[in-house]
């Protein structure tokens, strides 16, 4: 039987109209995301949860002991996993901030390392231009030729420092809550003495990034939580995280332990000499080294610590560093544009 016309129109028309209010409805959302997006873009504080009142440590978190599965199984540096018992501790819950080390820096006068020249002695072979204060800074390439090399994205600039994070034009006015970066080990222990707490060893950094959990099957996913790059590496970069390069502290979900930005954002000094597999196991607990030099080891490479944690430069592409298994050498006397850290106290538990 033929349908009323009338009724078929009205069909019709109840079938656009819910085909309309389902586009405007993903419109909508689509608005919501990117303008949150765009938000984050321009955000130069992100909020903090508030602290109990007469908090022992203030601005820390209690990570409490237990054994830690370190290391992980993607890249070569990370093996073997190793089982370690770990004390607790009290761990700084963001990165150390500009506005922090600026009071460290008013308070004791201290110079930086990338403030100072370079130690000619320790690098003869270095060009005079590399010798003048500065650090190692991340410029994105603007062609893809020859993006398997790192001397075509990490550039020596002069007048790079703290202060200047991508060299003597540039400037952390407005980002006293973002990341100190182009510290090296020995301004990240100078702080860290100032505070009366210590540099964290691998382990214990890394037993704080799992929330200090024994994971049996770490994640390898790039984290959703967490400043990252996404995109190409190193040509392309959609910061669909919010953020192209670095972003102030805490604009990520913590950690179950309360712990923010572990992954990503900065990478982390710890005080642990590095050495390229986990088959020795320098991590230490409780001790804290003498302090390094930067003079050649015993094999002739330069005195490096380890990272922790990745930055936001690591990509599924290029630097799949985004685990708390993950760890990398840092010179010791090379400030660079994606290192800062957090610090570790040894007292008793709350
Ligand atoms: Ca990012």
């Amino acid at each position: 039987m033929k349908k009323p016309f009338f009724a078929t129109r009205t069909r019709r028309f109840v079938a656009l109209a819910a085909l309309l209010l389902v586009a405007g409805g993903a419109w909508l959302l689509w608005s919501a995301q990117r303008s949150e997006q765009h938000q984050r873009h321009e955000a130069l504080v992100c909020a903090l949860p508030a602290q109990p009142a007469g908090a022992k440590h203030p601005g820390m978190v209690w990570v409490p002991g237990g054994i830690l599965a370190l290391g992980d199984t993607v890249y070569p540096e990370e093996a073997p996993i190793r089982q370690i018992a770990v004390d607790g501790f009290w761990l700084d819950r963001t990165e150390v901030t500009n506005d922090e080390f600026a009071a460290f820096v008013q308070a004791t006068a201290y110079t930086t390392a990338a403030e100072r020249p370079v130690d000619a002695k320790a690098h003869p072979d270095l060009p005079a231009d590399m010798l003048l204060p500065g650090a190692v800074v991340f410029i994105s390439p603007t062609s893809v030729s020859g993006q398997g090399s790192p001397t075509k994205w990490w550039r020596y600039v002069p007048g790079a420092d703290w202060r200047h994070p991508g060299g003597p034009a540039t400037s952390i006015e407005g980002k006293g809550t973002f990341a100190v970066v182009n510290v090296t080990i020995e301004d990240a222990r100078a702080y860290a003495r100032w505070k009366g707490a210590m540099l964290p060893s691998e382990a214990q950094w890394e037993w704080a990034a799992r929330g200090a959990k024994n994971q049996a099957l770490p994640e390898h996913e790039q984290p959703a939580q967490a400043n990252t790059w996404q995109g190409l590496f190193p040509v392309a970069n959609s910061a669909d995280d919010g953020f192209v390069g670095l972003a102030p502290v805490g604009c990520f979900a913590p950690n179950a332990l309360g712990l923010f930005d572990m992954i990503g954002n900065a990478w982390e000094l710890t005080r642990d000499a590095y050495t390229p597999s986990h088959a020795v196991l320098v991590s230490q607990n409780v001790e804290e080294p003498a302090p390094a030099s930067a003079r050649p080891s015993a094999s002739g490479d330069l005195a490096q610590h380890v990272i922790k944690g990745g930055s936001f430069l690591c990509a599924p592409n290029y630097c799949m560093r985004y685990r708390a298994g993950a760890r990398q050498g840092q010179e010791d006397d090379l400030p660079v544009s994606h290192v800062g850290f957090r610090t570790l106290r040894l007292a008793p538990a709350p």
